[in-house]
């Protein structure tokens, strides 16, 4: 048995100790003030929530913990998942004793394979991933535990059991959902000695899906993990937790948020672009010619995929890293090629595009991803948001677990009409 829920027990009271001081210090101290602008401008910039998995500084982009993107790209999934959820890094012993634990709730149900095998052939995989876990929820601990009536206190410690099924499970439901949607339908069975990455990687099928290749979906599936607490899905997966539907129902909800085109889609939009412009001009493709399809693209009212964000303000740090990964395995990859000649030329466009509307000329991670996993073999590329969303879901439950262990209510933000910020500007 690992010690994850001592730690995250360790962790709770830490937090709590810290909300006391706050709240000692001044509850009612105004943190931030909503415009007019803000209410009809998706809430941009205005600090509502406290989420204490990750942080991105618009400057320095994902921090988990104390520790910067950098700092943690090389460690594996399953010790970012200790990560999220405790504030540190796990001990070397960690690894062994999770899988373990992992290992025995890895198996998905019959009946999921059975729901998913019946969908329409043309159903997006986000979809499939979706309905997959929701297809599971009756297995909640939590709500089992919730009907027999256990204490507020409690509600963490089942919603991490609930998370750590759904978590063990991940793998072999998500490289299932790729054999049933893309291959023979065929599942490769789960090797107990692999990692999480490993296991999803290999169980793929892929021609192609040597060290490399596991070597990208450990990295993949860090760099997506979680990006604080008020983007779509994060955001999401945590209101729809806050009325105490369990994590199967939060999962499956942030997932529908992440399957948008302005979210998580948005790495399949991009490598479509990329390819349009491969085929469009190919292997001789000029910076000159990259200008030109950019231009083209924005004047016809579509954004550039990759590009901005709505919290950063410089090179998103993962796409740094990604970039890192495909300089050594991938350099000579058409795809990859692209993404670094857009890099060159998209910043410098958007910087000045209509008067400089765009917040952030650089790219975000999506940018360069789906580049990776094209040329890897992995050229389904509806299917990577599932990978995104594999990765995402670690932080759903990280930050739902510590949301519920450290009591927060269900939210409730308050909605105004028109009239009454009419009759508001009025009275000024
Ligand atoms: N290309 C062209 N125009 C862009 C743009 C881009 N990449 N990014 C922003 N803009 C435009 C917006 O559409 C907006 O135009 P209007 O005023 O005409 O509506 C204007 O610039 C201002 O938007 P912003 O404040 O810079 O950006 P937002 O915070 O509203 O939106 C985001 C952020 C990511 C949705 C936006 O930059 C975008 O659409 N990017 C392309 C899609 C993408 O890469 N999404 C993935 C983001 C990562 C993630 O969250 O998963």
């Amino acid at each position: 048995m690992s010690n994850l829920k001592e730690e995250i027990r360790n962790n709770l009271n830490k937090l709590q100790d810290e909300i006391n001081f706050i709240f000692a210090q001044g509850r009612d101290t105004v943190l931030s003030e909503v415009t007019v602008g803000q209410v009809y401008g998706g809430m941009r910039g205005l600090t509502a929530l406290a989420c204490n998995t990750s942080y991105v500084d618009p400057y320095s982009g994902l921090h988990i913990g104390e520790y910067t993107t950098e700092d943690f790209s090389s460690r594996l999934p399953e010790e970012i998942f200790f990560l999220l959820c405790t504030g540190k890094f796990p001990e070397s012993d960690f690894i062994g004793k999770f899988r373990e634990d992992l290992n025995q709730r890895t198996s998905v149900p019959e009946y999921t394979w059975n729901l998913l095998r019946t969908l329409p052939k043309d159903t997006h995989p986000m979809t499939m991933l979706s309905l997959g876990i929701l297809s599971m929820e009756k297995e909640s601990v939590f709500k089992k535990e919730y009907q027999k009536g256990i204490q507020k206190s409690q509600y963490w410690e089942y919603t991490l059991e609930d998370a750590l099924n759904v978590i063990a499970k991940l793998p072999e439901l998500a490289a299932g959902i790729y054999r049933i949607r893309f291959g023979d339908g065929n599942l490769i069975p789960h090797n107990p000695d692999l990692d999480w990455a490993g296991n999803l990687a290999n169980m793929l099928g892929l021609p192609n899906s040597g060290k490399d290749f596991s070597e990208l979906i450990r990295l993949y599936l860090v760099l997506h993990c979680d990006h604080e607490g008020g983007n779509v899905s994060a955001f999401t997966s945590r209101v729809v937790n806050s009325a105490l539907s369990d994590l199967y129902y939060a999962i499956s909800a942030g997932l529908n948020g992440l399957a948008g085109p302005l979210h998580g889609l948005a790495n399949q939009e991009c490598l479509k672009f990329i390819l349009k412009i491969d085929d469009r001009y190919g292997d001789s493709l000029t910076e000159e010619e990259v200008r030109k399809y950019v231009f083209e693209t924005l004047d016809s009212g579509k954004v550039i995929p990759g590009y901005g964000h709505a919290v950063l303000r410089v090179t998103d740090p993962r796409f740094t890293a990604f970039m890192k990964f495909g300089d050594t395995y991938c350099a000579e990859n058409n795809c990859f090629k692209i993404t670094k000649k857009l890099f060159a030329v998209v910043p410098g466009i958007l910087k000045t595009y209509k008067g400089g509307k765009v917040a952030n000329p650089w790219p975000n991670v999506d940018a360069v991803s789906g580049s990776l996993l094209y040329n890897f073999g992995l050229d389904q590329f509806d299917y990577y948001t599932v990978l995104f969303g594999v990765s995402r879901i670690l932080g759903f439950c990280a930050q739902n677990i510590l949301a519920l262990g450290l009591g927060q209510p269900i939210i409730r933000p308050k909605s105004v009409t028109n009239k009454w910020i009419i009759d508001k500007l009025r009275e000024r």
